[in-house]
């Protein structure tokens, strides 16, 4: 049987409402989200450090971080400006690997970029298998407008807490709001509880 003539746009619109949370539409786009000018740190320069309440401070060079073991994950990722993009696809490592050598009894986390952003979250939400550090995106590095040379990937949670050029994690045993957080963007949120903003 052939493919009708729409096959692939039909396709495109046809998105699983199961796959899409409340308030979002499906772009096939990748808008830029960016709340200040690109940051440019050559891999040279660039290191990533987990600090903070912890038995140890511990940094990877870039070299160290790409030798460490790395996935490619395909994901849907949701901004709370209600954009969402399925099935993005990115390769980085898991911060499972990444925290797995750390004792802490701290339960808190602000992630901390170039450039000054920052984001917070739960400990337990990034270091059982479901965020990343990503440095390339469709099999590509990463473009700096979208966080290279490497972001954050948190994507069960709304978009603004995958910081882009992340340099650091601070683990924390008091929680710490961060960039948008500050400004009334909601403590946690949950694309499927619609948590955009303080109190929601
Ligand atoms: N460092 C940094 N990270 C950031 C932001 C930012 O302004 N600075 N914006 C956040 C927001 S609000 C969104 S929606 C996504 C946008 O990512 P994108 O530009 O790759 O689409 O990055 C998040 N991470
Ligand atoms: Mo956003």
């Amino acid at each position: 049987m052939a493919l009708s003539p729409n096959f692939h746009s039909r396709r495109r619109t046809d998105v699983d409402p199961a796959r899409v949370p409340p308030g979002q539409y499906v772009t096939s786009g990748f808008p830029v989200l960016s709340a200040g000018p690109t940051p440019k740190t050559p891999p040279a320069d660039w290191t990533f450090t987990v600090r903070g309440a912890v038995d140890r401070p511990r940094t990877w060079t870039w070299d160290e971080f790409r030798n460490l073991p790395s996935e490619t994950i395909t994901v849907d990722i949701h901004c709370v400006t209600k954009w969402s993009k399925l099935d993005t696809s990115w390769t980085g490592v898991s911060l499972e690997t990444l925290l797995g050598g750390t004792r802490t009894q701290a339960q808190h986390v602000l992630a901390f970029s170039d450039g000054g952003y920052t984001t917070n979250m739960p400990l337990a939400d990034i270091s059982d298998g479901r965020a990343w550090l990503v440095y390339a995106y469709d099999g590509a590095p990463l473009a700096p407008e979208h966080g290279g040379p490497v972001r954050l990937l948190v994507p069960h949670l709304y978009f603004w807490k995958s910081a882009k050029w992340v340099r650091g994690l601070e683990l924390r045993n008091q929680d710490e709001p961060g960039f948008w957080e500050r400004y009334g963007y909601h403590n946690y949120g949950d694309p499927w509880r619609e948590q955009r903003y303080t109190g929601d």
